[in-house]
């Protein structure tokens, strides 16, 4: 018999006080949220540790729902802000939520570069394929052709691949899933936390208030099922070409290798350098008598 009185288990890292989500319902972010409790409660993670840290958008409005530290900050700065705090505290779980949006467009310089640094940060980056928040403006990953508010004869642009970019970029963890891979989704994110380094997890989701609708897609089931039925797995992909490979999402593991880290080679030159400079000072002004 299921025990009707029992807390669901996600609540013990929600701030009941918030709730319910201000999402539109059907919205994919409600999934994200699930899968990254499900992760906090398998490994057990110190909430006291952990900061949850943001831009602007709706996906951008997850860490305001969490029982820990989180800080929202402007559009396209959280890694900035992430980096800053994980150099300042190495021993922090520094965990971004984001959004195409926030993460590619406005904040895709500082993407880039702390892909480069390989800064132990996890990024869970849900890709609606819009900017949800503002309207269904379209955004760096709207497919080609595809409709939004500010492309109503279809997008001209060409999509950037997140995962490929922040390969490219040199992230130690890139994974893509989308909103009906919960499971794997969970997993990368328990992976992605445990690496040490750059962790990417691209989510593509489900807004069907600004994306779906303007796009012809009648209902939120339509919309998850087109993204459910275009993924398609890493390994399958391999053997596909690029025709084949038109208008699917590749979904899976890209890149999982170990790498140095940035705050660890900070830290280390703190370490060698600026402590024994000072103390090689400390030595030349006792000798020189000014101690
Ligand atoms: C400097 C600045 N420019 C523009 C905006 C307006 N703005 C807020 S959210 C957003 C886009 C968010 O898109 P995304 O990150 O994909 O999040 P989503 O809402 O789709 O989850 C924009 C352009 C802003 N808040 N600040
Ligand atoms: S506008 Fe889109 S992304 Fe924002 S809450 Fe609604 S469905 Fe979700
Ligand atoms: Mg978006």
């Amino acid at each position: 018999m299921t025990d009707t009185n029992k807390e669901h288990f996600a609540l013990k890292y929600l701030r009941k006080d918030r709730l319910p989500l201000m999402f539109c319902s059907g919205c994919g972010i409600g999934t994200v949220i699930n899968s990254a409790c499900k992760t906090f409660d398998k490994i057990e993670l110190n909430m006291k540790d952990t900061v949850l840290v943001s831009g602007i958008g709706c996906s951008s409005r997850i860490p305001g729902y969490f029982e820990c530290d989180s800080i929202h900050t402007t559009h396209g700065r959280a890694l900035a802000f992430a980096t800053g705090l994980k150099t300042f505290n190495p021993n922090l779980n520094i965990i971004t939520f984001t959004g195409d949006g926030d993460c590619s467009a406005i904040g895709g310089n500082h993407l880039i570069h702390a892909c480069r640094r390989n800064i132990d940060i996890t990024v869970i980056c849900i890709n609606n394929n819009t900017y949800g928040m503002t309207g269904g403006q379209y955004s760096p990953t709207t497919p080609t052709g595809k409709k939004g508010t500010t492309a109503p004869y279809g997008n001209p642009e060409r999509p950037f691949d997140l995962c490929n970019l922040v390969e490219a970029a040199g992230a130690s963890y890139v994974a893509r899933w989308t909103t009906t891979h919960p499971i794997q989704l969970a997993r990368a994110i328990e992976k992605g936390m445990k690496t040490k380094g750059f962790a990417f997890i691209e989510v593509v989701a489900q807004c069907h208030t600004n994306y779906g609708r303007i796009n012809g897609i009648k209902t939120n089931v339509e919309l998850v099922e087109l993204i459910k039925n275009s993924a398609i797995s890493i390994n399958k992909a391999k053997n596909m070409t690029n025709e084949e490979l038109e208008g699917k999402v590749i979904i899976g593991e890209f890149v999982n290798k170990e790498q140095p880290e940035y705050t660890e080679q900070i830290y280390k030159i703190i370490k060698n350098e600026c402590v024994l400079d000072k103390e090689e000072e400390n030595e030349e002004n006792k000798k020189e008598g000014k101690q």
